[in-house]
């Protein structure tokens, strides 16, 4: 992977969004953890709300083979995973790259897993959870990459040796409105207006043929909007996604266009310009101007290095209706200097790193996102990337992402309802 170099425009969006998140930060004055300090604490007030994010590489090669490993008593790399949600202890939590199974037995494992004291740590309950179907692995009957192949991971909808490998998971302490879910699995990219068509460089053509166009789903895994219901009164829109990385393809970029366009479904749906959306359920429209929502998942996009079509993230990043809580670690900032390589040239900021990758291509990225509605006040929020001295370090190899929280303080008299075994820390 290259780094490229910014265009004028693109450092004046960066001055301006600098100048823009020093006002957003200003105008709350009991935002805890401002640029440069060092890992965040995760203490935090009944009335708040943690959201986390974490691509837990809780997938496998085989089907079933996620089940198999859940049911081992002992699993170095699962029971890594259960001790860092239990060190952060998030309400609500989604979880890239968990294998999908249609009876949801991997997830019913998890979840009591996630519920069993082990070695002296409390567990942590999650009484309500939400999955569904995912592109990956889900054959297109097409030759997709055209190679004079078919059925290959790569001609599926989404790249997946399985149907379901890299699914998705929510999990939460507060009631999820399952009637109202909305997902967007079979969306069809040639609905989206001025959709971002990968070309071939020579000839300028489509890289895609009309029969290929007809059934191309632009959701690599899914889009999911999964409403939390806080208090009956109090409902907060998760939205889930994990666009595919925009690596792995030829000069014609089709899995760059591909990120940028899953990365715009979120950006349509909560700007009043998702009326050509069409759920899976035939319901069309993006969301309600007033509703409160967080964008949430592995999103495959740096703002600043990396290989995104024009750095897609920042679709999401300059919409005026989201905040960007800018979650830090101070272990990202260590191994950015212990690891070198790539991470050396590039000009993000290493404190925001999410995901720790080969030093010879890309190096570590921010690339995994939890971003509120400007509705909403902020009041914390982290990566969980303790530095080398930490005891807690040895937990981070488990996945190449780290878990990233923000904390949401809810409104005075909100009460949300939690149980005793509900402790924040
Ligand atoms: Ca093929
Ligand atoms: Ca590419
Ligand atoms: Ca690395």
């Amino acid at each position: 992977m290259t780094t490229t170099n910014p265009s004028a425009s693109s450092l004046l969006t960066r001055c301006l969004l600098t100048v823009l998140s020093f006002l957003v930060v200003s105008t709350y004055p009991s935002w805890p953890r401002l640029v440069g300090q060092n890992t965040p604490s995760l203490e935090r007030s009944e009335n708040t709300i943690r959201f986390a994010t974490f691509n837990c590489s809780l997938n496998r090669s085989r089907a079933g083979e996620l089940i198999a490993d859940l049911k081992q008593n002992e699993h170095p790399q699962i029971d890594k995973i259960v001790r860092i949600i239990r060190e952060v202890r998030p309400d609500v939590l989604l979880l890239n790259e968990f294998d999908y199974d249609e009876r949801h037995e991997a997830l019913q494992l998890f979840v009591e897993r996630l519920a069993r004291p082990t070695g002296g740590h409390a567990g942590i309950v999650y009484p309500y959870s939400f999955t569904a179907p995912v592109n990956t692995g889900v054959d297109s009957g097409r030759d997709l990459d055209g190679d004079g192949k078919q059925r290959t991971a790569n001609d599926a909808f989404g790249y997946g040796a399985f149907p379901g490998q890299y699914g998705m998971v929510v999990l939460s302490k507060f009631p999820i409105d399952t009637e109202a879910v909305r997902t967007f699995q079979k969306f069809l990219w040639r609905d989206m207006p001025n959709a971002l068509w990968p070309k071939l460089p020579e000839s300028g053509h489509d890289y895609y043929s009309e029969e290929i166009k007809e059934i191309f789903r632009l959701s690599s895994k899914s889009h999911w909007d999964v409403p939390i219901k806080v208090t009956d009164d109090h409902v907060i829109h998760v939205l889930c996604a994990h666009p595919t990385p925009p690596v792995f393809d030829g000069p014609e970029d089709r899995n760059g266009c591909r990120n940028h366009d899953e990365i715009r479904l979120w950006a349509d749906y909560v700007s009043g310009a998702g009326d050509y959306l069409i759920d899976d359920a035939g319901h069309r429209g993006g969301l309600a101007a007033t509703a409160r929502f967080v964008i949430m998942g592995d999103y495959n996009a740096d703002p600043v290095d990396g290989d995104s079509r024009g750095r897609a993230i920042h679709q999401l990043l300059d919409l005026d209706v989201i905040q960007n809580p800018q979650p830090r670690s101070a272990g990202g900032v260590e191994q950015a200097q212990l690891q070198g390589g790539a991470n050396l040239a590039q000009r993000g900021d290493p404190s925001l790193d999410t995901g720790d990758f080969n030093d010879s291509q890309s190096g570590n990225l921010r690339i995994d996102y939890i971003l509120p509605s400007k509705n909403q006040r902020v009041v914390g929020a982290g990566v969980f990337w303790p530095k080398s001295d930490d005891p807690l370090f040895e937990l981070v190899d488990a996945s190449d992402h780290r878990l990233v929280w923000v904390d949401l303080e809810l409104p005075p008299g909100t009460n949300p309802k939690r149980t005793p075994s509900d402790r924040l820390r």
